[in-house]
């Protein structure tokens, strides 16, 4: 199979909102964007997965689209985009769009129409259903807490909306919606753009009828049952065949609930349907049996090793990976997975990274992940501005499963809110992020932890993954390699290897502050070491705290 440009890419994702101010309103911008490329391509990122910059009201931070064709206010114009866009081509750095199109915003002409009349030619752009018994049409719960369904009174029929109230969920089943999209796109890939990341894509083909789920603690079933619906390919193939088909592009579906199987339909090899998925199995490795996601932490490394090497071995040679550990969406895995404190935060960072980096599949780096960035310590809830965290701690408080201690606990674990603060440019006033106040406070480890200071230290977290990234695009083994688990039971070291004909890599991971014992295979020892992050060797027999080396055989 001849390969793809974006199975060698590591992809660098931008958060707008919080990654430069240019004009010291205290919240990112297009310009700030632009003045911040030439270091994404000196750590050697060669794509840009960017958040959505459109008009949006921000109920959800721009995931809320009100026009699809022109840039949010507080982000800048339509011509700093292009500027921005001119500048990354001229750096070689690829832009892939953060295309959102299960939902639009309430305020989005379409939705304006549509709740106007019953009779109103954009009705069925979106999901209207009657009650049933004075109540809401089934017992759907948003991923934001509550109901899924809002009761319009005007029409006296209730609308669909998987996340916030303002975010109505468009009706795919209406090949007219679905024709609105697909121009939308061609807009933007006739601007140059180079592929698209797809918000909650698995979830735009409803089940037939609607059915009611199974219910969760907080009394609603979860949006995650849309997952996967009965016209899902369907629609993916008609996208891929009238729009996506006719570039060379870049294309991530982000796809809550999606399973191995599923992933072998949306991101396999023939180009049918989309490059590659954003899978959520191994992000709920340490979820809470209870409260899911919105809890502290369960550490439990047999259960992520056995999540990531069930997906490496099982797309090997059928589809592609996607390798994430943060997003916008996630708290910082240095704090979720790592260390924080000062000895070992930034050696737990490099093990991180090249436990993910060495494998199978196309890289994402979060903002400020190639920095070790970690949470922010929040002291209240009221310092919180992520409409998900609010709403179900609303919901678990409001029936007695979180006091608000424990809310706070949670806020400082899981909110997004954690990968939303400033990005840490310099020890300086905000971080050198804006020179007016931050729309989220800055981290005050800022001071330490900073992309400045990283840039002259030649064993910093930036130059581990600068190093990564380089080796991923020289070497065949890291990209196309086989993978196999060792040690699958052992619940500190996380130990694989890569193997392409007769040239491989061992992989050796301590997720422990302990020193562990691990006898490095015969065929390894003398073997070349390719990257480690202490300066020097461990005794034989021993992997110190965090401790990762990759030795690499051929
Ligand atoms: O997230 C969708 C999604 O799956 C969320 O449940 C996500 O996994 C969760 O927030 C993790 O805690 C996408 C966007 O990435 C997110 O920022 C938006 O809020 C959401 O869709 C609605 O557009």
């Amino acid at each position: 199979m001849e390969e793809k440009w974006w199975q060698r890419s590591v992809v660098y994702q931008i958060y707008p909102r919080s990654f430069q101010d240019s004009d010291g309103d205290g919240i990112g911008d297009l310009p700030g964007i632009t003045s911040r490329l030439a270091y994404i391509r000196e750590l050697g990122a060669d794509t840009i997965w960017l958040s959505p910059v459109y008009k949006s009201p921000n109920d959800d931070n721009g995931y809320d689209i009100s026009d699809y064709q022109d840039i949010m206010t507080e982000f800048g114009t339509m011509a700093d985009f292009d500027a921005m866009l001119e500048k990354a081509h001229s750096l070689g750095l690829k832009i892939v769009m953060d295309l959102v199109v299960n939902h639009t915003s309430d305020e989005h002409k379409w939705f304006i129409e549509s709740r106007s009349s019953r009779d109103n030619p954009y009705r069925d752009y979106y999901i209207w259903r009657e009650g049933k018994n004075g109540k809401e049409p089934n017992n759907w719960g948003s991923c934001f807490g509550g109901s899924a369904w809002v009761y319009d009174e005007k029409t006296d029929m209730y609308y669909l909306h998987l996340f916030s109230k303002k975010q109505p969920d468009l009706n795919w089943d209406n090949p007219v919606v679905r024709d609105e999209v697909f121009t939308m796109m061609d807009w933007w890939l006739d601007k140059g753009i180079d592929g698209f990341r797809m918000d909650v894509i698995s979830l735009i083909s409803k089940p037939e009828g609607l059915p009611d789920g199974e219910p969760r603690p907080n009394g609603y079933a979860s949006f995650e049952l849309c997952a996967n619906g009965p016209h899902e390919h369907e629609y993916l193939r008609e996208m891929n065949r009238k729009v996506l088909s006719k570039h060379d592009l870049l294309t991530v579906g982000e796809c809550a609930g999606v399973t191995l199987e599923e992933a072998k339909s949306y991101a396999n090899l023939d180009g049918s349907e989309l490059s590659m998925v954003f899978q959520f199995e191994h992000m709920s490795a340490d979820f809470d049996p209870v409260l899911g996601r919105y809890a502290a932490q369960h550490k439990n490394l047999p259960k992520l090793k056995e999540i990531l090497s069930r997906w490496q071995r099982e797309l090997d040679g059928v589809a592609w990976n996607s390798l994430y550990w943060d997003n916008h969406d996630q708290p910082r895995v240095v704090s979720r997975y790592g260390s924080e404190n000062e000895e070992y935060r930034e050696k737990s960072a490099k093990m991180l990274a090249a436990c993910l980096h060495m494998m199978q599949g196309t890289p994402y780096v979060y903002q400020g992940e190639e920095l070790g960035m970690t949470n922010y310590p929040w002291t209240s809830i009221d310092q919180i501005n992520d409409i998900e965290s609010l709403g179900n701690y609303r919901d678990f408080h409001a029936k007695g499963l979180m006091t608000e201690e424990e809310g706070i606990r949670m806020m400082r674990t899981r909110s997004r809110d954690n990968a939303r603060t400033p990005m840490q440019w310099d020890a300086g006033p905000s971080a050198g992020f804006t020179t007016g106040t931050p729309w989220l406070p800055v981290n005050p480890n800022h001071v330490t932890i900073n992309a400045a200071e990283q840039l002259q230290r030649p064993d910093s977290v930036f130059r581990f993954y600068q190093k990564l990234i380089r080796l991923r695009k020289e070497m065949d083994v890291i990209v196309h390699g086989h993978y196999a688990l060792l040690e699958p039971e052992h619940p500190d070291l996380f130990v694989y290897t890569r193997t392409l004909g007769n040239e491989s890599l061992l992989v050796v991971c301590n997720f422990s502050e302990q020193e562990q014992a691990f006898a490095v295979p015969e065929e390894y020892r003398g073997a070349e070491i390719l990257i480690a992050n202490y300066p020097d060797t461990a005794p034989a027999g021993v992997v110190r705290p965090w401790e990762t080396v990759v030795y690499h055989r051929k």
